[in-house]
């Protein structure tokens, strides 16, 4: 059987040598439409496909092509795929961390058993495919100061499990069938252009949104809850170097980036310095504030650093700068 499938993996064509045809899954997510427009930019309009079960607000739709695509309806993957001459995938389709606490039977159907049909359909037509993790794959056990790529993973999230698991089904398919998986483990991404999904860092974002709209802003975390955290556009241009670098560069499939770390106290002080009468105040979710509290507060990323030469951009100053600037905030 081993033989067979590895066969039924290898034989399958690919057109790698020339510009990939992308497909992005879970397009209409956080990062789905700002990844699509950079990597237009990189390998022309037509080359990347954004696909979602939701329908996309008119911009989206000109801006380049979007296909329907429910990652739990098998044949409708395939034909897609086939269809499109698709020969990268990323898989952004998934409930995150709070939101899948309050939704576990569609957090296992999407996040798992999504995961599975886009492992086979990556497999069989010989597809790069990417899957996003995240700092929620550690858990209450995992060292929570520089948390190394190897260590204990034990989370008590949905979201959590459920990364390991595509972590480590990733894994398995690429070192049992050559499945050329690539995966990098993200923390809170901050962005302007679209709004927060359900997470657990969600309030790095919203935070601004209310900073320049009323002067303050309500924090579901406690005012010293430390997480690592990114500017997407940090974010984004990791996963297409990671795409981008050579197989044997690649020392593993699975690398944790990590760019800065800060406290909604912190994040609160650096936002007065540009809108003096900010005020922030906390009433703690105790659902958010668990799940915070279970996760790395730095992740140690000196793998990616050393193998495909990942450097971060944007520390907690640049960011503050930029977020507000971008919500209309003149900030000079
Ligand atoms: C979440 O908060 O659930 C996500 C994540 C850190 O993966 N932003």
């Amino acid at each position: 059987l081993h033989t067979q499938v590895k066969a039924r993996f290898y034989s399958a064509s690919s057109s790698e040598a020339g510009c990939p045809r992308i497909l992005i899954t879970g397009g209409l997510g956080q990062l789905g439409v700002s990844l699509a427009s950079f990597l237009r930019k990189r390998f022309g309009k037509d080359n990347v496909i954004l696909s979602d079960i939701k329908k996309p607000p008119d911009y989206v739709f000109c801006s380049g092509p979007f296909v329907f695509v429910n990652v739990l309806d098998l044949e409708n993957l395939r034909r897609v795929v086939v269809n499109n001459r698709v020969t990268w995938m990323l898989h952004y389709s998934a409930l995150l961390s709070a939101v899948g606490e309050g939704n576990l039977h569609l957090a296992k159907s999407l996040n798992i058993a999504g995961l599975h049909n886009v492992l086979d359909v990556a497999g069989e037509y010989n597809l790069r495919l990417f899957v996003p993790s995240t700092i929620g794959a550690f858990g209450p056990t995992s060292p929570r100061n520089q948390t190394p790529d190897l260590s204990i993973q034990r989370p008590r999230t949905i979201y959590g499990v459920s990364k390991v698991h595509a972590e480590l089904m990733g894994e398995y398919y690429c070192y049992r069938f050559g499945l050329d998986f690539r995966c990098l483990r993200y923390p809170g991404i901050i962005s302007a252009s679209s709004q927060p999904g359900g997470g657990t860092t969600d309030y790095a974002i919203q935070i601004f949104y209310d900073a320049v709209k009323s002067g303050k802003f309500e924090c579901y975390l406690g005012p010293s809850t430390r997480l690592p955290m990114m500017y997407i556009d940090d974010c984004i241009r990791a996963t297409l170097e990671l795409m981008e670098a050579p197989a044997e560069s690649l020392s593993m499939r699975t690398y944790n980036i990590n760019a800065m770390s800060f406290t909604p106290a912190e994040l609160a002080q650096e936002i007065s310095k540009h809108v003096p009468e900010f005020r922030i105040t906390y009433r703690v979710d105790p659902v958010r504030q668990a799940i915070a509290d279970s996760w790395p507060m730095s992740l140690d990323d000196s793998t990616a650093r050393k193998d495909w030469g990942w450097k971060h951009n944007f520390d907690l100053p640049e960011l503050v700068t930029m977020m507000l600037n971008l919500h209309g905030c003149d900030t000079r």
